[in-house]
């Protein structure tokens, strides 16, 4: 079983898409565990965002993932990651494919609406930054056995 964690970005919040997203990700079967609406602190987007100080986009990045209120989500799954990541498309949303989120509501790399975990432990390590464990749920959705073969 995967965790990953899911941010549906200021401008997916500001461009009233948090239902449409969620939504894919629901109807994928994942289980989601974790849930909030905030406003995110520079010092919270610069831990999230470490890997990628210094680069040329980074301040960009920063001001963009604080600018507005963001949701931010924890799934699990088996392939959690995998499943969102490819529900997402790539990070440029003009090189994603058709009918992922970013080719469908996204041009701009620096709008591109989403943010997923790129691998198991990174999604492990991003839930534990954004999320209190108290804040998570321990639980199973019905029909859970006709989407994950072992749970
Ligand atoms: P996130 O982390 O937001 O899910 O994006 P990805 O995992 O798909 O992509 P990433 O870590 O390589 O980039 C993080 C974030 O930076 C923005 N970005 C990236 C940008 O504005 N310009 C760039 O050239 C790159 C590479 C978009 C996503």
């Amino acid at each position: 079983m995967e965790r990953t964690l899911v941010i549906v970005k200021p401008d997916g919040v500001q461009r009233g898409l948090v239902g449409e997203i969620i939504g894919r990700i629901e109807r994928r079967g994942l289980r989601l565990i974790g849930m909030k609406f905030m406003q995110v602190s520079p010092e919270l987007a610069a831990r999230h965002y470490a890997i990628h100080k210094g680069k040329p986009f980074y301040d960009g990045l920063i001001s963009y993932i604080t600018s507005s209120p963001v949701v931010v989500m924890a799934w699990e799954g088996p392939k959690a990651v995998e499943a969102v990541r490819q529900l997402m498309g790539a990070t440029n949303p003009t090189a994603a494919a058709p009918g992922t989120i970013r080719a469908d509501f996204a041009v701009e790399i620096g709008r591109n609406l989403t943010h997923g975990s790129d691998s198991p432990d990174n999604g492990l390590a991003e839930v534990a930054l954004w999320f209190q464990s108290n804040e998570l749920a321990s639980w199973q959705r019905d029909g859970e056995c006709w989407v994950f073969e072992k749970n």
